[in-house]
């Protein structure tokens, strides 16, 4: 039997961080074994927001040596670059002319990054169009993300339906996936806001390639209550994420953790949690030097991921076309 599909991507902007890893990099790592799976660096989702672009070159292929650096396994998944895959915008055009204005004006990110923007640009607003095409054109069952883009993938469920509502059962439907812990890591210095890894303070995040001082710094800063209790709960926002991330580090409960803690301090906490921290990216970082000075092996990996992408996605977008009613080639 075929083996079910799972795609996920990455925008390389700003430093990959503990909340990507935690949302999503961690699950794609264990599902890679169970899965034929497609991970993408979504370069072209990137030129949505200002861009250096020798910066964002080299960014690009930071981040594919930080995919293979937390597991992602070259071997068992394809990775390979957006943009060098062309038929991921040539299957957003047809997406397009079926999206409505009024879905995309509802998207909570696009309001959130065109807030106190002077010039929006077009891309910013059909971004999720581009992403529901990333996801179709593979005929992903499964898109393992964060919380933050479930509004994104119910769009691509959307439009997937009507397409094949429209024109006949095209494209698969696809599922979310999104872990029970660690779905939504919060900012260290404002723990009501999601943490991002583009954020202009690099003190509310912990980036998977900080130094260990830095991370001994940014956790000892992480903001907190007043209070001694070391408690999960909603009035203490900034100790639960703290908790949220020690507990999805280690696999441990929420409760085991509170057990461990009664009356102790926070500082004591905090400073089992920077060990943690420390601990868990140390291997990331030594295999991520490795690769990162490898350029071969990575323009390999790359051409490799974007060869057998571009054979799947061909097919689908060969059907697509066919159905819409143009003329072959
Ligand atoms: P940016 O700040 O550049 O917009 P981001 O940190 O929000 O980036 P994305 O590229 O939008 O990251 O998301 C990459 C993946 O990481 C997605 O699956 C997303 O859901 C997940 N993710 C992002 N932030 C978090 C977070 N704070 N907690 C858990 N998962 C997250
Ligand atoms: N919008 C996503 C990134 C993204 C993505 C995708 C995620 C672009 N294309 C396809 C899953 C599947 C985000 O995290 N901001």
């Amino acid at each position: 039997m075929n083996k079910k599909i799972i795609l996920s991507g990455i925008q390389p902007s700003g430093e990959l961080c503990i909340g990507n890893y935690l949302g999503a990099l961690k699950q794609w790592n264990i599902l890679q074994d169970k899965y034929e799976s497609i991970f993408l660096v979504v370069d072209m989702h990137a030129l949505t927001v200002d861009q250096v672009p020798s910066d964002l070159r080299q960014r690009c292929l930071s981040f594919v040596a930080q995919y293979i650096a937390c597991g992602i396994d070259p071997d068992k998944s394809i990775i390979a670059m957006q943009s060098h895959v062309h038929e991921h915008v040539e299957l957003m055009w047809v997406l397009n002319s079926l999206c409505y204005l009024g879905e995309l004006n509802r998207m909570t990110q696009f309001k959130d990054k065109s807030k106190d923007k002077k010039n929006v640009n077009v891309g910013l607003f059909t971004y999720p169009v581009l992403m529901a095409s990333d996801i179709l054109l593979y005929q992903a069952d499964l898109v393992p993300v964060g919380a933050d883009q479930k509004q994104h993938l119910e769009l691509s469920r959307d439009l997937a339906i009507r397409f094949n509502y429209k024109y006949s059962d095209t494209f698969k439907i696809p599922e979310p996936f999104i872990p029970e812990s660690g779905a939504r890591i919060m900012s260290l210095q404002d723990p009501l806001k999601k943490m991002s890894k583009s954020d202009s303070n690099l003190n509310n995040i912990i980036a998977l390639l900080d130094s260990n001082a830095i991370i001994k710094k940014k956790i000892n800063r992480a903001v907190t209550d007043s209070g001694s209790e070391i408690k999960y709960s909603e009035d203490k926002p900034g100790l639960s994420n703290l908790i949220d991330i020690y507990t999805s580090l280690t696999n441990e409960k929420i409760e085991d953790v509170e057990q461990k803690y009664i009356g102790k301090m926070y500082s004591v906490l905090k400073k089992d949690l920077i060990e943690i921290i420390i601990d868990f990216l140390g291997p990331i970082k030594e295999e991520y030097t490795k690769i990162i000075s490898d350029k071969a092996y990575l323009a390999e990996v790359l051409s490799d991921g974007s060869e057998k992408a571009s054979f799947k996605a061909r097919r689908t977008l060969s059907k697509v076309y066919r159905k819409v009613g143009f003329v072959k080639k």
